[in-house]
């Protein structure tokens, strides 16, 4: 039945299914094949200055490249040497859809999960929240110094979809790129 079949597809992809979502299928030959290195595929908003940015016109299908205001943002795909500089009070939030950030050892805390490419002055730092679906966000871990790795399982957390950064009044960093370790 067609109603039923539908219904396996949202389950499946429950992403795909969300009202008026531009979502399609994944298209993984732009992006590496599934359990390789993962970066940001999208930049849902950031803040600079307390001016905040939503990139709502800004999204493209599964695993292809970001379009719009927001597609040519510094933190978007591998480490470039482009970063994102959070002064003060800022925000970043990303997202991972092409391939999410996996606990990779869910009983070991030896085993990062993922790494923010940055740098981050001394005495500063960002609060870092993850979320699987983009609304619950839970607080993971700071962070506090350059090119730092997180583990998921500080949070509990089997995969993680979207990324939170934010930093409060007098925090200098610069974000690059967020890898999610294959
Ligand atoms: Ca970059």
């Amino acid at each position: 039945m067609r109603e039923g079949f539908g219904g396996t597809l949202c389950a499946l992809a429950t992403l795909a299914c969300t009202a008026q979502s531009p979502y399609v299928e994944p298209q993984p030959s732009r992006f590496p094949d599934a359990g390789g290195p993962a970066y940001v595929d999208l930049v849902v908003s950031y803040s600079q200055d307390g001016v905040p940015v939503t990139c709502t016109d800004s999204l493209a299908p599964v695993c292809q490249a970001q379009e719009g205001a927001c597609g040519d943002h510094a933190v978007l795909g591998a480490p470039d040497g482009q970063s994102f500089s959070m002064q003060g009070a800022s925000q970043l939030e990303v997202g991972f859809l092409c391939q999410p950030i996996v606990d990779r050892a869910p009983n070991s805390d030896l085993s990062p999960d993922f790494v923010i490419w940055g740098n981050v002055e001394s005495g500063s730092g960002a609060v870092v929240s993850v979320s699987e679906d983009g609304s619950n966000f839970v607080v993971l871990d700071s962070f506090v110094s350059d090119d730092q790795s997180f583990d998921l399982s500080s949070g509990d957390l089997e995969y993680v979809r979207f990324v939170r950064i934010a930093s409060q009044s007098g925090a200098a960093l610069s974000i690059d790129a967020i890898e999610a370790l294959p």
